[in-house]
């Protein structure tokens, strides 16, 4: 394990107190050390009385762990503009953390925690933080079973047999993670929702999950089955429009309420991959989602309604959102977010943005992106997502004209909306280390920093997650922040290079099957329908000679993405059939580009081994060889992918493999023979 013993033994007696502290990465960025009472001597946390449970909670934090000079905080009722956020400021010889609402208190404290972890200077500190989005939700995808759907970090953090009696400590740790990055939401169940959840047995439990949180600041969703009127309430139907069904949830959602007041309100999958949906008694997503939307209204709740719909008919899955949900435009109450993916097919590698974001002018929009790595190796391997949540956030849609980037769509800024929010699915389970991966971490890190300021870049975000997660140490910080930064780009490489997508093997998702076919399988889930590859070329023709999903982009991109010579190479065989001798910009064919990025993905996770091996002596023991073990897989797996990917196109291509680069060693007939028993739950 050790892969620089003489250095590291030469060191060890300087070490032993981090050595003998071995971590497994439950403590997540949160690694304070209280103070002593010597450090604590003279300073003082002030709270003006009466105070309520959640600055409690900042007090005490800031009573544990602050070494700084006496901090005041004060709650402000003049300063409505600051709404969840927060003034840190120097007043004379102490500091000074004013909020408009108590849950600003608590984000100014971990503020000032976070400030002391990465060892920054304070002195003369003067700062306003104001959240980008009003709901920075987490979404789960647990089951009521104890299993999560595309959750690899064991099983979920919900024991829901054990609730309302027993209160497991996690659920605290839990809220507070969340606190600490801004996070004040979460839907706790699968959005594949079995309708139990609004039994009021388990709504008992769900309350005393809100209970909790509520300390942190964080309001609890549910996700809903459209079905439950008819399953649980003995109605005949679950008809939008029948006066009984529109009643039951009326009292369901007083029932709610009258136990959880602060409830969020409801997360809906409708009338996609075999949900039921208003769409079942032919009436529209709107007026399913309205009377959700009303049921909730009295008491300021939400329904987020999600786009992502699709069904195996003869149009590109890619455009079916846009059809379904442009001609509902302004149909919507004011209280529903539409709930959009990233991208237009499902969480991929790289895929370009929904052409939905910004298509519909008057209706409020958020966004959804996937934290659980179920297209991106699990939580095997390393890679992380803040530049892939970036590149969609600041993707430029035209919708208002040049600048109207999907931030300033879904923040308030360029389209007026109640209530903002960005969403994510959590890749939290009970492991440990929360997320499985050590790394995987920074991933849910990563999407609270953005929630709160997308403005951020991935850099800080990386450089505040590494300094207080590992160490401040720069000799560490900056060659882990470069392979972090690296590291999607690398997985797109060893993955689904230029553009090509939904190449995994079926339902788990996890290594490569380019050819995988299933008898009978829906045409929409199969490998080939995505890649196209034939002897004339490879990738979906997505331009008027093909779907024409380019068309549902704002001028110029429809343009720019429509044309093969000005379409982004990153997305060439997103939006083309290119043929395999097609010129790229640096000369080379497509084919040997393609098999030039396969192998600088592999290039790059070697890379990443070694970088990770040279900097053990930063790191405790466990974490240490926690990461160099699944990096090994990470390298392993590329190394799969990219035979796998290039042996099968190689069929089509009949070209070599540029001699330059590594040979494969896997023999296209073995590989697919692999079938991994992975278990999906549906
Ligand atoms: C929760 C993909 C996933 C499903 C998921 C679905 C969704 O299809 O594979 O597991 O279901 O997206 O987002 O609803």
């Amino acid at each position: 394990m050790f892969t620089n013993k003489p250095r590291f033994f030469a060191c060890f007696i300087f070490l032993l107190p981090i050595f003998l502290l071995a971590e497994d990465g439950s403590l997540l960025w949160l690694r304070y050390d209280p103070v002593t009472a010597a450090q604590a001597a003279g300073r003082h946390i002030i709270v003006a009385k009466p105070m309520g449970a959640i600055v409690q909670v900042a007090k005490t934090e800031l009573d544990t762990y602050w070494r700084g000079p006496t901090v005041d905080l004060v709650l402000d009722k003049k300063m409505k503009h600051l709404n969840e956020g927060y003034q840190l400021k120097w007043k004379k010889d102490h500091l000074q953390v004013v909020a408009y609402k108590d849950r600003g208190l608590l984000y100014g404290a971990y503020h000032l925690l976070r400030l002391q972890q990465e060892g920054r200077d304070l002195q003369g500190i003067d700062l306003t933080e104001i959240p980008d989005y009003d709901v920075r939700i987490l979404n789960h995808w647990d089951n009521l079973d104890g299993t999560v759907e595309r959750g690899y970090a064991g099983r979920s953090l919900w024991k829901w047999d054990e609730l309302p009696t027993a209160i497991s400590p996690r659920y605290a740790a839990y809220a507070r993670s969340n606190a600490s990055i801004g996070i004040n939401a979460v839907v706790l169940n699968n959005v594949n929702a079995s309708p139990d959840i609004l039994r009021p047995d388990y709504l008992l439990k769900v309350k005393a999950l809100a209970d909790v949180f509520r300390l942190y600041g964080i309001q609890v969703y549910l996700s809903i089955n459209f079905s439950s009127p008819k399953v649980i309430g003995g109605v005949h139907d679950s008809d939008p429009l029948n006066p009984e069904v529109r009643a039951w949830w009326k009292a369901k959602v007083r029932e709610i309420y009258k136990s959880i007041p602060d409830f969020g309100g409801f997360l809906v999958k409708a009338n996609s991959e075999g949900q039921p949906g208003p769409q079942d008694y032919n009436r529209t997503h709107a007026d399913g989602a309205n009377m959700l939307a009303d049921a909730l209204a009295p008491y300021n709740g939400l329904v987020m309604w999600r786009a992502f719909v699709y069904n195996p008919t003869n149009e590109d899955r890619a455009k079916q959102a846009y059809l379904e949900f442009v001609p509902l435009d302004g149909a919507f109450r004011d209280n529903v977010i539409i709930q959009i993916k990233n991208g237009p097919i499902d969480f991929q590698p790289r895929e370009p943005f929904t052409p939905l974001f910004g298509a519909m002018k008057e209706t409020t929009q958020m966004i959804e992106f996937q934290i659980t790595q179920e297209y991106l190796g699990f939580s095997n391997h390393l890679v992380y997502l803040a530049p892939l949540f970036k590149e969609t956030l600041d993707s430029d849609t035209y919708a208002s004209g040049k600048g109207s980037t999907i931030a300033k769509l879904t923040d308030g800024t360029l389209r007026t909306a109640k209530r903002t929010a960005i969403a994510a699915v959590a890749n939290i389970g009970e492991d440990s280390n929360w997320t499985g991966h050590n790394f995987a971490q920074a991933n849910w890190y990563a999407f609270g920093r953005l929630a709160w300021n997308h403005s951020l870049t991935s850099d800080q975000i990386a450089s505040e997650w590494i300094r207080s997660t590992f160490t401040p140490h720069e000799e560490f910080v900056q060659p882990i922040k470069q392979m972090m930064l690296e590291s999607r780009e690398a997985a797109v490489n060893y993955m689904m290079p230029l553009g090509l997508h939904h190449i995994f093997a079926f339902d788990h998702h996890y290594g490569p099957e380019p050819w995988g076919d299933r008898q009978g399988g829906r045409p929409d889930w199969m490998p080939w329908y995505y890649h196209n590859a034939n002897s004339a070329g490879l990738g979906f023709d997505r331009s008027a000679t093909g779907s024409n999903a380019v068309s549902q982009y704002f001028a110029p991109l429809d343009r720019i993405y429509g044309d093969l010579e000005t379409c982004p190479e990153n997305f060439l065989l997103w939006f083309h059939h290119v043929p395999w001798s097609y010129q790229m910009k640096n000369g080379r064919s497509m084919w040997a580009e393609l098999c030039y990025k396969y192998d600088e993905g592999v290039q790059q996770v070697r890379a990443f081994q070694q970088i990770w091996d040279k900097l053990e002596s930063h790191v405790d023991s466990q974490r240490f060889a926690d990461v160099q073990s699944k990096l090994k897989i990470q390298a392993k797996d590329a190394v799969w992918w990219k035979d796998a990917c290039l042996l099968y196109f190689q069929t089509f291509s009949e070209q070599p493999i540029p001699y330059a680069i590594e040979r494969p060693i896997h023999e296209l007939e073995d590989l697919k023979k692999i079938k991994l028993k992975l278990k999906h739950h549906n």
